[in-house]
């Protein structure tokens, strides 16, 4: 194209990037950001571990970490673990579970990958179309005789129906507990997530509201529980030259323990920081036409960590229309968990009808998208993004039939 084709196309759309415009933003705003607590106290407390030698195997920044999570969750044993993956796989094998497990298909691949890597089945239940958690009716109709174990994942950090999934797992026999990677600082029925279940399992991937770059937790109540996760995260070592379990290594280092506690001391103003930028958004996209955000129940507190965009199917554009008209303003907005765990393998095509089970796990994939967030985006960035969002549905013939052109003729 010259630069004279340009120059029209960018006097006669609106004003976005698609349109030849310069984009929003020149450097991208992503999605999951990591949150730096002070760094300070960070670089302070790696040269203490440099100067101890003393880097992994469960050292005194881990055991540190153990008790300030346990404290705050209001759990009796926190196990750190290398990564949230890790902890379900190993929660799992503790559990027992075997057979068929009950799972959402709307969640991240890691939570069915955890049950088929130990070669035990995921069987994916349907969601509540509002809260994007396991609905129990679809819970209940998935249960064979196969089935020992559901879990619930909270996804976004809104809590699942415990209550009523404890209650199908107790008449039914079955062990339930909780992917919880998404609930840290969250709380249901004034209970902090993380003690319901028979254990809980956070992530505190770089991604999450608190980091330890990589890394994860398990909590729960049970005592004996615990001691068997202890072992098995540690070769099932039992002492010097005694091993009395079959094992792995899911042992979390000094290093990333120590980005937790400098994160955990700035959790309040993280949190208030995501709820003022979730605020923000609610104020600026209220009133467009078929675009809604996810509500945080306000008798629990919440992290506030995903603003989740549902663009409804009444919206001027799809969904998809309205992510790329975002990247190319440079605004990486996510469309989470798309296409569902059930239409990714192995599963798709271990079960290639499951879909026709998971008429509201379909509807939600196809409408959500995640803005972003966290302590590196700003009010303005958010005026920003909003008014692109505001934008293109108001303009959605002429964006759409550019999308087009964009993509070309293979598309
Ligand atoms: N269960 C659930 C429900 C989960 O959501 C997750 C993880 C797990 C279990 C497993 O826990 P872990 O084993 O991960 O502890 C990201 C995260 O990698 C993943 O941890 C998270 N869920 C998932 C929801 O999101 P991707 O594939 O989207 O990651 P990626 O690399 O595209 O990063 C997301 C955005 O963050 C990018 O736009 C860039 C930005 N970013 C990322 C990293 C790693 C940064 O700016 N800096 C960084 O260092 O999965």
């Amino acid at each position: 194209m010259n630069p004279s084709e340009q120059e029209q196309r960018k006097k006669s759309g609106p004003p976005l990037a698609i349109f030849d415009c310069p984009p929003a933003f020149a450097e991208a705003r992503h999605v999951g950001r990591p949150n730096i607590g002070n760094r300070d106290r960070f670089l302070a407390r790696l040269n203490d571990i440099l100067d101890k030698r003393w880097l992994t195997n469960r050292g005194e920044y881990v055991i540190e970490l153990e008790r300030r999570i346990a404290e705050l969750i209001g759990v009796r044993n926190c196990i750190l673990v290398c990564n949230g993956t890790v902890g379900l796989e190993l929660l799992i094998r503790a559990l027992d579970l075997r057979g068929e497990v009950i799972v959402p298909a709307f969640t991240f691949v890691a939570t069915a990958h955890a049950l088929q890597w130990q070669e035990i089945t995921p069987v994916f239940a349907d969601i509540n179309p509002d809260t994007h958690c396991l609905d129990p009716a679809s819970v209940e109709s998935m249960i064979t005789p196969r089935t020992s174990g559901i879990i619930g994942v909270h996804v976004w950090g809104r809590p699942c129906v415990t209550g009523e999934l404890a209650e199908i797992a107790a008449r039914h026999n079955l062990k339930l507990m909780f992917d919880a990677a998404h609930a840290f600082g969250c709380s249901h029925e004034g209970r902090m997530i993380g003690s319901f279940g028979e254990a809980e399992v956070f992530s505190f991937h770089a991604t999450k509201l608190i980091n330890t770059f990589e890394g994860g937790a398990i909590v729960t109540n049970d005592d004996r529980l615990a001691e068997k996760l202890r072992l098995m995260q540690n070769f099932g070592f039992a002492g010097y030259d005694r091993v009395i379990y079959v094992g792995t290594n899911g042992k979390m280092s000094e290093v990333c323990a120590a980005m937790g506690l400098t994160n955990l001391e700035s959790m309040d103003e993280l949190i208030e920081c995501n709820r003022v930028n979730y605020r923000a958004y609610q104020r600026q996209l209220a009133g467009i036409p078929g675009v809604q955000l996810s509500v945080y129940d306000e008798r629990h507190r919440s992290n506030y960590h995903y603003v989740v965009a549902t663009v409804g199917d009444d919206a001027s554009l799809s969904r998809d229309e309205l992510m790329e008209v975002l990247h190319a303003e440079n605004v990486i907005a996510r469309r989470y968990f798309f296409p569902g765990v059930h239409r990714m393998e192995p599963y798709k095509s271990y079960f290639p009808h499951a879909h026709l089970l998971l008429p509201r796990t379909e509807q939600v994939c196809r409408q959500v998208l995640v803005l972003p967030t966290g302590t590196s985006v700003s009010g303005e960035d958010i005026a920003r993004i909003c008014e692109v969002i505001r934008v293109a549905l108001d303009n959605a013939s002429p964006v759409r039939k550019r999308l087009e052109e964009l993509r070309g003729p293979a598309a």
